[in-house]
């Protein structure tokens, strides 16, 4: 038996995303395609297929237009290795390939915001990467990635980096960004996300932004930037300093205020105009459809400075149906936020997790067995301050469509276990439908108006009735037997 909470080792830290090509090498997980392969929709098949089957990350290297620029697809969806799915996710953050998903999340929640920040070290560029003479998009590789989509899209796992015009606050971000020509790109955001607020400041002070978008940066790097795993005023490059308890790396743009991640592979600098929009979309997106009359406006990028190493190696994701990066990634990010607002109000609440099957919608809380006495409080109110705190104070929330609350015995990353849960555990009839909160959703289940209105339903399954008044005990290798019996048999059977 493993235990999932076992002590951190130490963590190894891949500083480029060709050194995390390597590192899946060596955990078979990477496949090289080195047949030529099309930007219009085939790089994007390719990969969807890939995400969609667990197949090992895929690495095309004859890109048809674009001799030199190679693209990595499935950066860090499940792997394909059925026992460590989170692989990928773990050595992209320098943990061991079989690191459980749970401590994964507790190891980013045991990051202490005011001992364990280290500030990124400007080194001079070592990584080749130069600037070119004109700017010009149509010199970057950007794939169609769904049939449907409103148009190519340059970003979809690249970190967007933006500064607070007071310089304090430096934020790492992935948003998708379209190309609308050979020097401006869309950029999604919304005032939820960190980037959004930032862009809020710039349009309160009357100034245009100025961002750096870099793309094929060091795989932690993009995962963080995914994950808003650190919250509002850190630094995500401070952040992932004290996490490998060595400081970041990062070079100077060349046009604009702003660091970059020193082995980025292709960086755009340039600037947004506060009041500038326009139309965007639609784009298949997490939740796992592609809405055709999802077009909304959006910021523009002007784009002022390009510059690349000579081989760039980029990734991307076609998103859609669960599992590809936007799932584990950015769930990841969210369960971070969730199970510390719960904890930080004194709930006993041991998880918060979004299975990446549930394509950002949905939820399952793990409440500690002892809930009863730990807050004095009947299993349907329990389940309404779980609710009302998640509402009030994560904003990533909006997002929700579903939540379960179950007790700790529960593993929230095991499917068999979320979908016994489900079906044994929530009396019917017992769901909390809250009516009108929050939200923001890329969804069909919800109508154009409440996505438009930003108010919607929520539902809350109460798994609890295992602590109800007939009380119950799962018939579980973990609770109906001695710990001598399972030490014993645990062990014989584990041999087989
Ligand atoms: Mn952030």
């Amino acid at each position: 038996m493993t235990d999932r909470f076992e002590a951190p080792r130490e963590r190894r830290h891949l500083k480029s995303i060709g050194e995390y090509l390597d590192a899946l090498t060596e955990h078979d997980d990477l496949a090289r395609v080195d047949a030529p392969v099309d930007l219009n929709l085939e790089l994007g098949a390719g990969v969807r297929y890939a995400c969609e089957n667990n197949l090992p990350a895929q690495y095309f290297t004859n890109i048809t237009g674009f001799p030199g620029y190679r693209f990595l697809g499935g950066l860090a969806p499940y792997s394909s290795d059925a026992r460590h799915r989170w692989g990928r996710v773990a050595l992209a953050l320098g943990l061991p390939w079989d690191t459980h998903p749970l401590t994964i999340l507790d190891r980013v929640l045991a990051v202490d915001f005011d001992t364990d920040l280290i500030a990124p070290v400007v080194v001079p560029d070592r990584s080749g990467r130069t600037l070119h003479d004109t700017v010009d998009l149509y010199d970057i590789p950007s794939p169609m990635l769904h049939e449907g989509d409103g148009g190519d899209y340059l970003n979809t796992i690249g970190t967007m980096i933006a500064t607070t015009p007071d310089g304090s606050w430096t934020n790492w971000h992935v948003c998708r960004v379209m190309r609308l020509d050979a020097q401006r790109v869309t950029i999604w955001t919304r005032n939820y996300q960190h980037f959004g607020m930032i862009y809020e400041m710039w349009k309160d002070v009357g100034k245009s932004m100025e961002f750096a978008l870099a793309l094929g940066v060091e795989p932690a790097a993009t995962v963080l930037s995914g994950t808003r795993g650190a919250p509002e005023y850190v630094d995500e490059a401070a952040f992932l300093g004290g996490w490998f308890g060595e400081p970041l790396e990062v070079t100077r743009a060349h046009v604009v205020n702003h660091c970059v991640p020193a082995t980025a592979q292709v960086v755009l600098e340039g600037h947004i105009n506060i009041e500038e929009r326009v139309p965007e979309g639609p784009f298949g997106e997490y939740p796992g459809y592609l809405i055709p009359d999802a077009i909304e406006l959006e910021l523009v990028g002007h784009v002022t400075a390009i510059s690349s190493v000579p081989e760039p190696i980029l990734a991307t994701v076609p998103a859609g149906k669960p599992v590809d990066d936007d799932h584990t990634i950015n769930q990841l990010g969210q369960s971070v936020n969730h199970t510390r607002v719960l904890r930080d109000a004194g709930l006993p609440v041991e998880h918060a997790w979004l299975p990446p099957e549930g394509a950002n919608q949905f939820a399952v809380v793990t409440v500690t067995r002892d809930w009863q006495a730990s807050c004095n409080s009947d299993a349907q109110a329990l389940v309404r301050r779980i609710a009302d705190t998640l509402i009030e104070h994560s904003p990533a929330a909006r997002v929700l469509a579903r939540i379960l609350v179950v007790e700790n015995d529960i593993d929230p990353t095991d499917l068999r276990d979320v979908v016994w849960a489900l079906a044994s555990r929530v009396r019917p009839g017992s769901d909390l439908v809250i009516t009108d909160r929050p939200l923001a959703s890329l969804s069909p289940l919800f109508t154009p108006r409440e996505r438009e209105t930003g108010h919607g339903p929520l539902v809350i399954h109460n798994g609890l009735i295992a602590g109800a008044a007939s009380r119950s005990v799962p018939a579980t290798f973990q609770q109906v037997y001695p710990e001598a019996v399972k030490a014993k048999i645990g062990k014989l059977v584990e041999a087989e």
